[in-house]
């Protein structure tokens, strides 16, 4: 299976497991500390290798388990350009790629929900983080989000064809994809609304803060290096 989906019950975070069935390389996006397992194991039982972790953006919701998956595997962790981590083994800019086996996964700017966010687009694919989010959008009240940025970023996946699917990094109502059409018929942060409308509309939320952001903000710009990391939690990593 090329695709393999995970989900944190906690924080309705998605995560994505991308593979080559040729060589077996994979790419891992948005993994959550405390899930680690599912992601070895899925790589144990595909056989596969882990080439590169790929964030969306600094989440602030949860702390990413990428420190201990590239621990574990030896990957590299790469990001958009806008993120600023210093600890990235590569910063993605407009239209970089990476490679895993023959598939190809480019990096697109999409800026608003925070000033780093990231698209990744694998074939017809489209990861979108919490750009777009199926029936809604990121909130743009912390991290540099902006929501005239946001509308401009929706404009650009809303350009890819119709059948593009759309892989949000959370879906808070058991949706687990949509696609680009589904979004621009039914999405109600999408549907007939102009820039200033949508930037009225996300500027007026009135949104309590997620309640671990000042944790997971600061171990996510460290690439997930957090004090909290129990001895468990690290002993899964290095048995693996
Ligand atoms: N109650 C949640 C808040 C989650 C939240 O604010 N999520 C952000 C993404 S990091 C968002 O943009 N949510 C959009 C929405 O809830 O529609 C928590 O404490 O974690
Ligand atoms: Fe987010």
């Amino acid at each position: 299976m090329p695709l393999k989906q995970f989900l944190d019950p906690e924080t309705a975070t998605l995560s994505y497991l991308l593979l080559d069935e040729s060589t077996g390389e994979a790419v891992l996006i948005d993994p959550v500390l405390g899930q680690e397992e599912q992601y070895l194991s899925a790589l144990d039982e595909l056989n596969a290798r882990l080439l590169y972790i790929a964030e969306t953006h600094v989440h602030a919701d949860h702390v990413t388990g990428a420190n201990i998956v590239r621990e574990a595997t030896g990957c590299q962790f790469v990001a958009g350009i806008g993120t600023g981590i210093h600890c990235a083994d590569r910063l993605l800019a407009d239209g970089d790629v990476i490679y895993f086996g023959a598939e190809v996964l480019r990096a697109l700017p999409t800026p608003g929900h925070t000033s780093g966010c990231t698209t990744y687009q694998w074939r017809d694919r489209l990861f979108t983080g919490d750009t777009l989010l199926i029936g809604g959008c990121g909130r743009t009240d912390f991290q540099q989000g902006d929501a005239g940025c946001l509308y401009d970023s929706l404009q650009r996946l809303l350009a890819f064809p119709d059948e593009y699917l759309v892989y949000p990094a959370h879906d808070y109502k058991q949706h687990r994809v949509s696609s680009i059409g589904q979004e621009k018929l039914t999405n109600p942060r999408i549907k007939g609304l102009s820039r200033p409308q949508f930037i009225a509309l996300m500027n007026g939320l009135k949104l309590a803060n997620p309640a671990k952001i000042d944790t997971a903000v600061p171990a996510n710009m460290a690439c997930g290096h957090y004090a909290g990391v129990s001895a468990d939690t690290r002993a899964v990593a290095h048995n693996a």
